[in-house]
C-alpha cells in the first residue's frame, strides 16, 4: 500500500483526470495476490488521493499472472471483491466524480500498521456545493480498527451540521469544540474505506474576495487561470530573493455588518521549488522544503505570523485562518500575504481568494 506516500500535481491548467490500476495477481515467486481486505484499502486509498477511474490488473490470466478470470473465464477468489468494490463506486461515482482533493484538514488516530502510524485521510471540496469530504482507509488489512478523526475547524474554514456516510446515507455522529471537529472511534473492517461527506451550515453567511479585486504588487499578478481554483482565476507570485506586501485585499467595508465579529480565511497554495531530490545513494525522494512559504497579517490590527514551507503540501490548496475579529467600520484595514524570500524551497506561490464568515 505504497500508494499513500505518492503525490499528484496537476499543472494548472489541465484537468486530465488520473486513473489507477491495482494488483490484483501474483506473479510467481514474485508478488504476492493481495487479499480483499487489500484489494479494498488500495481501492480507497485510489479514491482518497483523486482517482477517477478503477481497473484491476490482470483481468484474464496470462504468462504467469493469475487474473479475476481464470484461462476458461472461471471466477478466481478476486472476482467478487472486485465486484463488490465496484458497486460501492457505481454508488459512489457522482459523489467522486466532484470530488476536488485539497489540502488534509483532518488526522487519525488508529488504524495503522508496520509501514503508517494511522488510518489515511484526505480532504476534499464539493466543486458544485462547497461541502467537504473525508476519505478514511484503515491501513490495518488484518485487524478491524476504532478510528478517531480530529478535524482542525481553522483549516477546514467552515461550519458543518452533519457527517455523512455517502455508502449508506448513514449519519456518523460528532462533538464539537472551539478548535476542532471529532468522530470518535469510528468502527472500520480491515482494510475498510469510507467517503463522508462534511455538510456545512446554511445559516453561515460568507463574503469573497477573489483574486481580481486583490492588489497584487512587486512581481505578483491576479487573474491567471487556475482551473482548480474556486472561480478558475488565482492570484500568483513567483518567489524571488526580496519580500514585500505583494498580494493585498482591502474588502468593503460596507458588505460587513458593523459590530459583529467575522473570521477571515485566505485560500493558498504553494508549488515546491522541486519534486524530487536524489540521496547520497543515488535514491530519489519527494522534496520537502524547508524555511518560511509566506507570512499573513492584517494591517493594523493582526500581527504577522509566518507560515512554514514544510506544514504545506505541495500544489493543494489549503485554507488559512488568518484571524478572528470585528472589522473596523472606519479605518482602512487590510488582509496581506507576504511571499518570502525563500527560492531554494518555493518556487511560486498561489492566492485564490479571501473570505469572511460571519460568527
Ligand atoms: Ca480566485
Amino acid at each position: 500500500m505504497d500508494f499513500s506516500s505518492l503525490q499528484i500535481r496537476k499543472r494548472i491548467n489541465d484537468k486530465a483526470p488520473m486513473w489507477t490500476i491495482l494488483q490484483t495477481n501474483n506473479t510467481t515467486g514474485w508478488l504476492r495476490n493481495p487479499t480483499a481486505a487489500e484489494i479494498r484499502a488500495m481501492t480507497y486509498e485510489a479514491i482518497g488521493h483523486g482517482s477517477e477511474g478503477f481497473t484491476y490488473f490482470v483481468y484474464q490470466t496470462e504468462v504467469d499472472w493469475v487474473g479475476i478470470v481464470d484461462e476458461n473465464y472461471n471466477h478466481t477468489e478476486d472476482y467478487g471483491t472486485v465486484q463488490t468494490l465496484f458497486n460501492e463506486i457505481e454508488t459512489l461515482k457522482p459523489t467522486i466524480k466532484k470530488m476536488k482533493r485539497i489540502a488534509a484538514a483532518a488526522t487519525t488516530a488508529g488504524g495503522g500498521n508496520f509501514a503508517y502510524p494511522s488510518a489515511d485521510i484526505t480532504t476534499h471540496e464539493d466543486i458544485e456545493t462547497g461541502d467537504k469530504y473525508l476519505v478514511i482507509v484503515n491501513h490495518d488489512s488484518i485487524q478491524p480498527a476504532n478510528v478517531t478523526i480530529t478535524i482542525d475547524r481553522a483549516k477546514l474554514g467552515m461550519d458543518i451540521t452533519s457527517i455523512t456516510n455517502m455508502l449508506d446515507n448513514a449519519n456518523v455522529t460528532f462533538t464539537a469544540n472551539s478548535t476542532s471537529y471529532i468522530i470518535s472511534n469510528l468502527n472500520m473492517a480491515p482494510g475498510d474505506g469510507k467517503v463522508l461527506k462534511l455538510t456545512k451550515s446554511a445559516a453561515q453567511t460568507k463574503y469573497i474576495g477573489q483574486d481580481k479585486a486583490f492588489h497584487v504588487n512587486n512581481g505578483a499578478v491576479s487573474n491567471v487561470t487556475d482551473i482548480s481554483a474556486s472561480d478558475m482565476k488565482t492570484a500568483m507570485h513567483k518567489i524571488t530573493g526580496s519580500r514585500t506586501w505583494n498580494i493585498q485585499w482591502f474588502w468593503d467595508k460596507t458588505q460587513l455588518i458593523p459590530g459583529e465579529t467575522y473570521d477571515l480565511y485566505a485560500v493558498v497554495k504553494i508549488k515546491y521549488a522541486k519534486d524530487t531530490y536524489i540521496d547520497s545513494s543515488g535514491a530519489e525522494h519527494p522534496f520537502q522544503p524547508s524555511g518560511t512559504a509566506f507570512s499573513f497579517g492584517v494591517y493594523d490590527l493582526i500581527a504577522e505570523k509566518a507560515v512554514a514551507a514544510e506544514s504545506m503540501e505541495d500544489m493543494f490548496w489549503h485554507t488559512v485562518k488568518i484571524g478572528s475579529f470585528v472589522p473596523s467600520q472606519t479605518g482602512d484595514q487590510v488582509v496581506y500575504i507576504m511571499p518570502w524570500d525563500n527560492p531554494g524551497n518555493v518556487l511560486e506561490i498561489y492566492v485564490d481568494q479571501f473570505y469572511f464568515v460571519k460568527h
